[in-house]
């Protein structure tokens, strides 16, 4: 065994101890299983050769996109051994501990004689996909395409025979949908000399360069050389695998398809554009331009589960691609079909109706750019030169949305669905829409503002509050942070089954540091304050204040549990007090600790809600 492999191996075998074996899942990105606080990731812009350049223009131009977990696993639908294993079901070899004769045992029983790669490109198509991303090797080692470097591989492993990745590139061309492919590079758990398999394998006896010359190599290589163009490799969970590796992937995707782009979990940041956490819509406040794209599951597995029909509302994936497209990111929704290669009905409709919403409003996403505009409460905006679509997705009381500060002289204001004019009123101010009566209340309405000169960036000037609402966040990724204090990401599992990241600042350890937020308040009025946050029981009984100018309201930490990354961390919501604004105007909302010594808590957000 040589030094590279038998580090990578121990460092495998130090985190699978640590955690039990098939504990370490999703977010297996190397660090050690009780690290809880990580860096937060930047979003800003890169250099760029100019074939990726031009493909990042294509990829940003596209916005939305499909991502398909597709394996044997689908065959077992989260089942194995008559027992249900809830969460990821690609996950299910791992969660259950099966060694991989028996695993592999599913590729016999595996054919999908539904598969219809063209009506699953019609489908998304319909559904408003621009491209696709889909598993060619997931964790269990188990190729969805025909790969003379392992037998384990759907034309000569399963009775199904046919390579499915062959004719989704026949059909992607024939429907005009980008093509790009998944390949797990490190973790590959039915081979001796592969990451993850703890339960089965000694990592410490792991030789991955074997591994990688052998198995990830060849493949890599067959993907790009026998599907055509592929628009991006969608590396993931480098984990623990050095630089050097990625290094050679990066170079071989590009030596063969130099316009090929790639995603950071490539690792050791020789990604060509970010891939956020699962789950997650990086906040506006740390995106300064830069290429990312977020991806989502529909329900809470990513590989088909047949018990798991969670699917998120359509009204929810619309709100998800707005978000993300006015933030200037794709919006990557992922769907597994089932055993015999359908997609299932209750992810289908979902997908449908939002294709048919961007029928109509698909202008306010394809091709827009970042909103120019602060966090207002009635919804989000995209851009594109002079027109501004403003995404109403919480409507206001009183039926008038507000853009403060929007100045450069409007010429016209439309509903983008039928055109329809709409009132307006534009001052020194701002902008004030009247929305039409009668629209249900969760639709996105799209609002088409068109100017002389397209509008300027105003994402500093501060979140807008309105009574017309009610409750308003402050997220502390939004907050200006006193010097000493520090935005970090906390990664635990929120809640069951869903291992999400949330950020809180460190370093609020004296009076004389804070976290602020700039809010422009539209109406004068009192607003109730709320705090979600996460305590220990050392930080239980610690006081500490919430102040606008001479105003204080002070309050004491109560214990909620310790943060642990795999565990589900509660967030309790306390209410403060009432804060009274005179005017209509700007404030600086602070959060300080009343006295030195220790961490105040683990705050997420503070919220403010109109008070009558
Ligand atoms: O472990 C995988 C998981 O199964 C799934 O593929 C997701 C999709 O982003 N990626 C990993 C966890 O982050």
């Amino acid at each position: 065994m040589n030094v590279r492999s038998l580090s990578i191996g121990m460092l495998a075998a130090v985190m699978a101890t640590a955690v039990g074996g098939a504990a370490l899942a999703q977010d297996s990105v190397g660090a050690p299983p009780e690290q809880t606080h990580f860096k937060v990731s930047s979003y800003k812009p890169m250099s760029h050769d100019a074939a990726t350049a031009k493909a990042l223009e294509r990829f940003n131009d596209d916005r939305y996109s499909m991502f398909i977990h597709w394996g044997i696993y689908a065959q077992a639908g989260g089942v194995i051994r008559g027992k249900r294993y809830y969460g990821a079901s690609e996950w299910l070899m791992s969660n259950s501990k099966t060694p991989s004769a028996e695993y592999l045992e599913l590729a016999k029983d595996f054919n999908p004689v539904d598969f219809d790669a063209r009506a699953w490109m019609k489908t998304m198509k319909a559904a408003g996909f621009r491209y696709m991303v889909i598993t060619a090797k997931h964790h269990d080692g188990f190729a969805m395409f025909k790969s003379a470097a392992s037998p384990h591989n759907i034309v000569d492993g399963t009775r199904f025979g046919r390579d499915p990745l062959k004719e989704l590139a026949e059909a992607a061309k024939a429907e005009g949908i980008g093509l790009g492919f998944y390949y797990s590079q490190y973790q590959d758990w039915t081979e001796p000399n592969g990451g993850g398999n703890t339960w089965e394998f000694d990592p410490k006896k792991a030789d991955f360069e074997e591994y990688f010359n052998r198995k990830v190599v060849p493949q890599v290589t067959e993907l790009l050389t026998n599907y055509g163009p592929v628009r991006e490799i969608w590396f993931d969970t480098p984990g623990p695998m050095p630089a050097e590796y990625s290094r050679r992937l990066r170079d071989l995707v590009k030596k063969l398809q130099p316009g090929c782009l790639l995603n950071s979990r490539i690792g050791n940041d020789l990604g060509d554009y970010t891939s956020p956490s699962d789950s997650e819509i990086p906040p506006a406040s740390l995106v300064q331009g830069g290429d990312w794209e977020s991806v989502f599951t529909h329900n809470r597995s990513w590989g088909y589960s047949a018990f798991d029909n969670d699917f998120k509302s359509t009204n929810t994936l619309i709100r998800l691609l707005a978000t993300s497209a006015s933030r200037g990111g794709n919006f990557m929704l992922n769907m597994g079909p089932d055993g015999r290669g359908r997609f299932p009905d209750g992810a289908q409709k979902r997908l449908l109706a939002v294709g048919a919403w961007l029928k109509v409003n698909g202008d306010s996403i394809y091709g827009t750019t970042r909103s120019p505009l602060p966090q207002t409460p009635w919804g989000v905006a995209t851009q594109k030169g002079s027109r501004l679509y403003l995404h109403v997705l919480d409507r206001p009381a009183d039926g008038v949305v507000r853009a403060p500060g929007l100045t450069e002289p409007v010429t016209k204001v439309s509903l983008l669905a039928g055109g329809g004019a709409l009132r307006f009123k534009q001052d020194a101010g701002g902008l004030s829409v009247t929305l039409p009566a009668g629209t249900a209340p969760s639709d996105d309405l799209v609002v088409v503002v068109e100017t002389q000169t397209p509008v300027a960036a105003r994402r500093d000037q501060g979140i807008v509050l309105s009574r017309a609402y009610g409750r308003q966040p402050l997220d502390v990724a939004d907050a200006t942070l006193s010097p000493g204090v520090k935005l970090d990401a906390i990664k635990t599992q929120l809640s069951v089954d869903d291992l999400r990241k949330f950020y809180t600042p460190v370093g609020l350890d004296d009076p004389s540091k804070s976290v602020s937020w700039t809010v422009q308040v539209e109406q004068a009025g009192d607003y109730h304050i709320d705090l979600e946050y996460s305590a220990t029981k050392a930080q239980a009984g610690h006081e500490g204040t919430v102040e606008v100018g001479d105003q204080k309201r002070s309050f004491g930490v109560i214990e909620t549990g310790a943060i642990e990354r795999r565990k589900p961390t509660f967030l309790t919501f306390q209410p403060v007090g009432i804060l009274h604004f005179d005017k209509p105007g700007r404030y600086q909302v602070s959060l300080r600790p009343q006295a030195s010594g220790q961490e105040l808590f683990a705050l997420r957000t503070l919220y403010l809600t109109p008070a009558n």
